[in-house]
C-alpha cells in the first residue's frame, strides 16, 4: 500500500475503509488532488516507468541520436505522472541529499544568492544563483540567460552530482548549460510561469527539490484553468519534458521547518536546462 501520509493525507482517512469514490467526493479540494496524482500512474500504466527512456518524449527512446537513449535498458523506478510532469519520490536519498547541499555551498561562496526583481521591478521573493555556462536572472531589462552573476563573475561549473543526475535521468550524449539554484526562506513562492527562454524545448528540464517541503502547482499549456497541486520533498525530482515542457507551474508555498536538511531551514530547487 502506498504510503498516503507522505503525501500530507491525514493517516486516519487512509485507515478508515469505504468505497474510493465516495472518499475522493468528501475530501477537500487539494487532498482529492494529490489522490488524484498518486492514482495517475495507474491509469496511465505509467505505475513503474523506465527513466531516459520514456521519462520524457521527445529525446532520446526512439534513436534521436542526440539522447542516451535506452541503453542498459533504462533504470526502472516508482513515478508518478501529474500533466506530464513526471515525479520521483525521494530520488535522492538523504546521504545524498546532504553531499550535494556541501556541493551547492561551495557554488555559492562563488557566485551568492540574489534576490532578482521581476521586468516590473518587482522584486521576487525566491533568491537565486546558477552554476554553468548560463546563469537565469531578471531585472529591469527583463528575464533572460546570462554569461555572468548580477555582480560580474562567471558562474561556477555544474557540480558533478548534478551532472550525473542529469545524465543518469535525462542524456548523456549533452550536459545542461545552466543549474538554476532557488532558494526559497520562509514566505518565498514562485507564481505560475512557463520556461521559455531556452531555444530548444524539446530538451526537458530536470528540477531537484531540498530541504522543505513546497507545493507545485502545476497548470496548463495556455494560462489559466484548472490546476492540481503536489507537495514536493526533499530528493524529489521531477523530469518536465514532452507535452510538459511549456506547461505552466510555480510553488504556492512552502511548509517551512518540515525539513531537516538546511539548518537555518527553508527549500532549495534547482533545474537544470538545455539553453542554447
Ligand atoms: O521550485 C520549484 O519546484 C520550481 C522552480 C521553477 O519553476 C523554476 O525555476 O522555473
Amino acid at each position: 500500500m502506498r504510503d498516503l501520509t507522505r503525501y500530507g493525507i491525514p493517516a486516519p482517512m487512509v485507515m478508515v475503509c469505504i468505497p474510493p469514490a465516495l472518499v475522493l467526493a468528501a475530501l477537500p479540494g487539494v487532498y482529492r488532488e494529490r489522490i488524484r496524482a498518486l492514482q495517475a500512474p495507474q491509469r496511465d500504466g505509467f505505475g513503474r516507468f523506465a527513466l531516459k527512456s520514456d521519462a520524457w518524449s521527445g529525446r532520446g527512446a526512439n534513436g534521436s541520436g542526440t539522447a542516451g537513449g535506452t541503453e542498459g535498458g533504462g533504470m526502472a523506478e516508482p513515478g508518478i505522472i501529474l500533466r506530464g510532469f513526471r515525479i520521483l519520490p525521494g530520488h535522492l536519498d538523504r546521504a545524498a541529499q546532504t553531499a550535494l547541499v556541501e556541493d551547492l555551498r561551495a557554488v555559492l561562496r562563488v557566485a551568492p544568492l540574489f534576490s532578482p526583481q521581476t521586468p516590473y521591478g518587482r522584486p521576487m521573493t525566491v533568491r537565486m544563483t546558477s552554476a554553468g555556462r548560463y546563469g537565469w536572472v531578471s531585472d529591469r531589462t527583463g528575464y533572460r540567460y546570462a554569461a555572468r552573476h548580477p555582480d560580474g563573475m562567471a558562474w561556477p561549473a555544474i557540480p558533478d552530482a548534478v551532472l550525473a543526475l542529469w545524465r543518469a535521468l535525462v542524456s548523456d550524449a549533452r550536459d545542461p548549460d545552466c543549474c538554476l539554484i532557488n532558494y526559497y526562506g520562509e514566505g518565498a513562492r514562485m507564481g505560475l510561469h512557463q520556461d521559455r527562454d531556452e531555444a530548444d524545448f524539446s530538451w526537458p528540464v530536470l528540477s531537484v527539490s531540498l530541504g522543505d517541503e513546497g507545493l507545485l502547482r502545476i497548470g496548463n499549456r495556455t494560462r489559466g484553468g484548472k490546476t492540481e497541486s503536489i507537495w514536493l520533498r526533499s530528493g524529489d525530482v521531477v523530469v518536465m519534458g514532452g507535452e510538459a515542457r511549456l506547461t505552466y507551474h510555480g510553488v504556492d508555498r512552502i511548509r517551512f521547518a518540515s525539513s531537516t536538511l538546511l539548518p537555518q531551514g527553508g527549500r532549495i530547487n534547482l533545474t537544470l536546462r538545455v539553453v542554447d
